[in-house]
Parts: structure tokens; C-alpha cells; sequence
């Protein structure tokens, strides 16, 4: 019947991109991309907003790396702005929160305290922050055989060399050459304590040059709201996340378009908008969207196409949403149902700025939970945040109070274990690595080149199979390939 004459939707396997012409070496392709309308990543990559995947420890990495991590929402505000604080100061050229002696303290006291504190110097404070001098562990060794009781006051420093709030990692770097000292305290006019550079500190962030910064320097942060919660996106704006995600499951529902809007007008943080997966919705938001994440159903504990019956084809969506997007200058992010980095650089092809996981990096050293052994293997939990076992920790108790049984939930998610795999940092190589490989393919040696370039294939099922490694016995893991 008419009712049935329907057009078809993709996914990642029914097509392939076909190879082009190219110079690109995949070593020298550009993976650099915008996640949100001010917000640029070195790495096309995001982790997704889930219990399994990411608190600060992963939003950190994420953000070192070059990508960027989204905080999960079943977390109380207070803990959510302490997650948010931890990313934004894990790598601060300027330490805020210094651990300080006092002129009066011992030198026994001091030696201590900066044991507890895990610092290897600290400057002595007077009234109103007054920086009188600066003490170390060279300092303090001396007076632990005979002096022990005696005044911080004495065993200080007293000439201390400080810098202003405008210095540079580089100019910290040569006043700490220049004098042979491992720290800078940062003073106002009047000589007050605001801050600490440290030699260590400097030294680390070097270490991570492709690391995603804002304008202060500090690693970017992204973090997920209900799509109601007006006061929990201020508290997280207010906090420094740099994009707030709208988490919604059906962010066309009109409701939640009307509240994104509220939540955009208040805040100064970026907000995506999510998720969406046809064009009616893209255009229903980009007059006011900083980013569009798409993807209805496609996750791989995502029960909602089964249990609801709606959903659509990822690489369809994708290429639908980023159709209305691009006329609006609106980066999309593709969300969901990538298992390889072939299905990811697939999504750039149909038109997303970057791509967000889940299962991929659940079994990482730096998703929260730990590391369980079933039959002599590792994994670790990864569950949907509308399953069961998550509605129950978080959004259960805030939308759903009639809720008191278990059975009275409808979960669109479940619960499944993932193998453990180590450090985020490899399986982000191997994403980011097989990425750019098929940019070597297309030949497109940026984000942009892929998606005018690229063309797909439509691929049979026999094609599907042969897709695979065929006719054989694997007898030694690869890095990034494990049968589906
Ligand atoms: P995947 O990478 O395929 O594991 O998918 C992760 C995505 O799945 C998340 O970013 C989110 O959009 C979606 N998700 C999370 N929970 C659920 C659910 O319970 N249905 N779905």
C-alpha cells in the first residue's frame, strides 16, 4: 500500500567509501574540527556521556589527547561541578588552589604538610596573602636532624622571585632558568598570593601538544544536562564546562526544543543539542543549536529501536541532519553504533565534524568502575543510561518518583560487560590512526576535504562478508579488530 512505499535508510556496513585519486599520506592528514560553533578539537573524537564511560579521569585524557570528553548526569550537581573543576585545572599553567606555610609553623609541621599534599614546596604566606617567602624540601632537610622545632620563618627563602597573572608558560620557564628554582608564585600589585607556576607543571603540559585548550589554556570540558535541567546547566556553566550537551533521547520532541533554547539563552557555554536524527529536527534547531548530535537508536546497548519501534539508520540520519546543519554553519556529531574506525571516518564522510563513543572506550583504564574477571578474562561494565541499573542511580530518581519497582521501568538500554583494554590513549590511537588512513583512501588531507570528497559504495551482504577477514582462523589479536 501507499503507507509502505517508503524510502530506504543506511548504516555504517551497507556502505563503503570508495577510493580516490590521493596524495594524502594518512601520517600528515588534518584531523582538526569544531565540536560546537566556538569550540575546536585537535582529534574529531568524543567520549560519550554514559556512567561506564566518562567522569573527569577520562574527560582529562580525552582532552589531552586532542578530543573531548562529556561528563555523565547521574551525578549530583555538587559532584558534577567538582568533576567539571578537576578537568579544568588538571593542566592550568597557573595553579589556583596552592598549598601555602606559615611563618609560624614549624619546620617538622611544614616538612609534613607537604608530604600530605604530595608538593615539594610551597610559599609562606603572611596577613592578607602577603607572600613573605618560599619554602622547600632543600630548604626544610637541613633542620630535620637539628631544627626540627625551629620557624618556617628561618629555613625559608626569603628573595622570592614572583610574576604577574599575564605571565607565559615560556617567560615562567626562563625566570626559573635563570634563577634555578622549580616555582613561581603569582602575585597581584600589592604582592599577594593568586597562584603557583611549577617547573613539573610546565614540563606536563608539554608533554601533550595536541591537547584540546580554551583561550586560558586550561583542557576543554564537556558535560551532559537533562533536558530540563535549567539550574543544573548554569551550575555547570558557572563551573567552566566549555559545551553543554542537551541528553535527550528524542531531542524533536517540542518540549525539549523549547527548553535547549531557555537553557541557550542563559549560559556562555556552547550548547549542543541532541539527539536528532532526521531533518525536520535539524531544522527545528539551528537557528539556535551551537551543534547537533545525531543518533536515534544506533548505540550498542540501545534497546530503543526494538523496544519503541522508531529510530533511523545512522549514516541516513547523519547525512540528513548535516545537510540542514551546513547551510547553518552548525557542526554535527555523530553519536553512536561506531565499532571500528572505519564506521567513524564513514560518519565524517556523511557529513559529521566528529564522532562520539561509548562502547569503545568503556573498557578503558580511565572509564569508572573497575576491572572484573569472568572465566579468566577482563572486562569491565558498560550499560546504557536508560537501562534499568542506571535509571535506578540517576535519572530514575529525578523523573521517574512513581517508580518504586523494578519492573515499572520501560529501559531502553541494558547492562552488558566489555573487555577490558588499558590506557584510553592506545585505543585512541588505533581510532584516530585508522581514521586518517581512510582519509589516505579519499584522498582528503582535512575534516572538510573528507566530507566533499568522499563518495560511498552501497555494499551487498556478500560484500559484508568480505568486508571481514574470511576463510580463516585469527591466531593473533590485532589492535583494532575483534569479530563484531
Ligand atoms: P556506542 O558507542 O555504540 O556504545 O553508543 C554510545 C551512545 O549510545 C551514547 O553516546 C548514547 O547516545 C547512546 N546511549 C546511551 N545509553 C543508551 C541507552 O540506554 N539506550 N543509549
Amino acid at each position: 500500500s501507499a503507507k509502505l512505499d517508503v524510502p530506504e535508510a543506511l548504516t555504517f556496513d551497507d556502505v563503503l567509501l570508495r577510493p580516490k585519486e590521493s596524495r594524502v599520506e594518512p601520517d600528515s592528514a588534518d584531523v582538526s574540527t569544531r565540536v560546537s560553533t566556538t569550540v575546536e578539537l585537535n582529534v574529531p573524537v568524543l567520549s560519550a556521556a554514559m556512567d561506564t564511560v566518562t567522569e573527569g579521569d577520562m574527560a582529562i585524557e580525552m582532552a589531552r589527547q586532542g578530543g573531548l570528553g562529556v561528563i555523565h548526569r547521574n551525578l549530583s550537581e555538587e559532584q558534577m561541578v567538582a568533576e567539571i573543576e578537576r578537568v579544568k585545572r588538571a593542566d592550568e599553567l597557573i595553579i589556583r588552589d596552592v598549598v601555602t606555610a606559615d611563618p609560624e609553623q614549624t619546620v617538622r609541621e611544614v616538612d609534613e604538610m607537604m608530604n600530605r599534599e604530595g608538593v615539594s614546596g610551597a610559599p609562606v604566606i603572611g596577613e592578607d596573602d602577603a607572600v613573605l617567602g618560599i619554602i622547600s624540601a632543600t630548604d626544610v632537610r637541613p633542620y630535620l636532624e637539628v631544627g626540627e622545632s625551629d620557624e618556617v620563618r628561618e629555613a625559608m627563602t626569603d628573595e622570592v622571585v614572583t610574576a604577574s597573572e599575564s605571565v607565559t608558560a615560556r617567560e615562567a620557564l626562563e625566570l626559573m632558568y635563570e634563577h634555578k628554582i622549580e616555582r613561581v608564585p603569582i602575585v597581584d600589585d600589592a604582592n599577594r598570593l593568586i597562584g603557583l607556576i611549577t617547573m613539573q607543571g610546565i614540563l606536563q603540559r608539554r608533554e601533550y601538544d595536541q591537547a584540546a585548550r580554551d583561550d586560558e589554556g586550561r583542557l576543554r570540558c564537556g558535560v551532559a544536562v537533562g533536558p530540563f535541567e535549567f539550574d543544573r546547566a548554569v551550575a555547570a556553566d558557572e563551573a567552566g564546562a566549555d559545551v553543554i550537551f542537551t541528553d535527550c533521547a528524542h531531542a524533536h520532541n517540542l518540549d525539549v526544543v523549547d527548553s535547549a533554547r531557555e537553557i541557550k539563552d542563559a549560559v556562555e557555554a556552547d550548547v549542543v543539542v541532541g539527539n536528532v536524527g532526521t531533518r525536520e529536527a535539524a531544522e527545528d534547531l539551528v537557528d539556535f543549536a551551537d551543534g547537533l548530535k545525531v543518533g536515534i537508536g544506533p548505540g550498542s546497548i540501545c534497546t530503543t529501536r526494538v523496544v519503541s519501534g522508531a529510530g533511523m539508520p545512522q549514516l541516513t540520519a547523519v547525512s540528513e541532519v548535516a545537510d540542514v546543519a551546513s547551510d547553518h554553519d552548525v557542526p554535527v556529531i555523530a553519536d553512536g553504533g561506531i565499532r571500528y574506525s572505519g564506521d567513524a571516518i564513514k560518519a565524517i564522510a556523511a557529513g559529521a565534524d566528529a564522532v562520539m563513543l561509548g562502547s569503545y572506550f568503556a573498557g578503558t583504564d580511565e572509564a569508572p568502575g573497575r576491572v572484573i574477571t569472568m572465566n579468566g578474562k577482563k572486562y569491565k561494565q558498560y550499560r546504557g543510561m536508560g537501562s534499568v541499573g542506571a535509571m535506578k542511580s540517576g535519572g530514575g530518581e529525578r523523573y521517574l518518583k512513581d517508580v518504586d519497582e523494578d519492573d515499572d521501568y520501560v529501559p531502553e538500554g541494558v547492562e552488558a560487560a566489555t573487555p577490558y583494554k588499558g590506557p584510553v590513549e592506545n585505543e585512541l590511537h588505533q581510532l584516530v590512526g585508522g581514521m586518517k588512513s581512510g582519509m589516505g583512501y579519499v584522498g582528503a588531507d582535512t575534516i572538510d576535504s573528507v566530507q566533499q570528497r568522499a563518495e560511498f559504495v552501497r555494499v551487498s551482504s556478500a560484500g559484508q562478508q568480505e568486508n571481514h577477514p574470511h576463510d580463516v582462523m585469527i591466531t593473533d589479536e590485532a589492535p583494532n579488530y575483534s569479530p563484531g
